[in-house]
């Protein structure tokens, strides 16, 4: 999908997400004819993409990198979308394909809508399984339950659905769509509009979370894992590239805490690729950028600094722990990172 100012995925006057097209589910009891199975499926992401980075970050937390390998494709899309430049010969070394369309074609051919990030692929066959961004975390939580590391947190609590959804139907709308939506608007009225409403939302989340450490209960649930794609691209992408500047991230005390917090929190920053992030933005939104131009800032080395979230008190992990290390090959280079 592209129009012709070389927008793939977003070439409409009014700015509309196209709805993910292949909504299989992978699953313990394997009813869609996708069971879940170490070793079976390919993640494929990009670092730059929030809904892909939200995948990332849940099978970092719920231990699933050995069952679930991922393959990172090149921030920068050309005309055929996401392409493994990256690896040795420019071809994943597992799918064996230059371009994550082939896997597409192959459980469809002449798909008619846009190649996008999030996509699981199914190792033996080749085929796309789904690119459901929306449903894929929360069956990496609920799902896969059987290949989580042993501490893995509870990210989508039983007893807590409601209120997750809740908030993550508002963050949606106003904040992690919000935020395209300003930046993708052709006419001054639409475009104040979602602006507006994303700082409408970002105060009450931050009247929220002054006195809670996380979004919902005492514990990181899925909720935190959406607001935070959002809020980490907040002031490197969606400020300056977005118009979405009524305030910076950091210079809102409560949710610039809340997301240093969060980064510290390993699963979380350890995913984080700023130049990924940054390049993408700037590079591939040639309508709203047609320079190209990659601004130098902002300096990420505020992530780092201390936070004090911890005197809300709060279990990160409820009875969990923190996940090990990133295991090697995955660490994002020095280049994406802050210090
Ligand atoms: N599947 C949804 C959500 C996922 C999504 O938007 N991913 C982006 C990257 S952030 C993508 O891959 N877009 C297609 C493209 O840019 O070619 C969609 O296509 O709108």
């Amino acid at each position: 999908m592209e129009d012709g100012d070389g927008n793939r995925g977003y070439g409409h006057k009014t700015f509309s997400r196209s709805r993910s097209y292949f909504t299989d589910r992978i699953t313990a009891d394997g009813r869609d004819g996708w069971p879940v199975r170490a070793g079976r499926y390919r993640l494929v992401v990009s670092r730059a993409c929030p809904w892909a980075s939200r995948a990332v970050i849940s099978r970092r937390l719920l231990g699933l990198e050995d069952a679930l390998p991922m393959a990172v494709a090149d921030p920068i899309q050309d005309d055929r979308s996401w392409r493994f430049t990256l690896d040795p010969g420019g071809r994943d070394p597992v799918l064996g394909i230059r371009f994550l369309s082939e896997a597409y074609d192959r459980r469809e051919t002449g798909y008619p809508g846009g190649v996008s990030v999030p996509a699981v692929v199914d190792v033996p066959s080749g085929r796309l399984v789904t690119n459901d961004y929306q449903r894929l975390t929360l069956d990496l939580a609920t799902e896969w339950t059987a290949l989580h590391r042993s501490g893995a947190p509870d990210l989508y609590p039983a007893g807590r659905r409601e209120e997750i959804d809740q908030v993550m139907a508002e963050v949606y709308t106003d904040v992690n769509n919000g935020v395209y939506r300003a930046g993708f608007a052709t006419h001054q009225k639409e475009y104040e509009e979602a602006c507006a409403g994303v700082f409408r939302r970002l105060e009450l989340l931050a009247e929220r979370l002054a006195e809670q450490r996380y979004l919902v209960g005492d514990t990181l649930t899925e909720a935190d894992i959406r607001l935070f794609t959002t809020l980490v691209r907040f002031d490197a992408v969606y400020h300056g590239h977005f118009k979405c500047n009524l305030w910076k991230l950091a210079e809102n005390p409560v949710l610039w805490a809340y997301a240093r917090d969060l980064f510290q929190t390993p699963g979380f920053g350890d995913t984080v690729d700023f130049d990924h992030i940054k390049r993408h933005y700037y590079q591939v939104h040639t309508g709203i950028n047609p320079t190209g131009i990659v601004p130098l800032g902002p300096d990420l080395a505020g992530w780092l600094s201390p936070h004090h979230r911890e005197k809300l008190g709060g279990r990160p992990f409820g009875d969990g722990t923190p996940p090990g290390p990133v295991p090697p090959g995955e660490q994002v280079a020095p280049a994406g990172r802050p210090g």
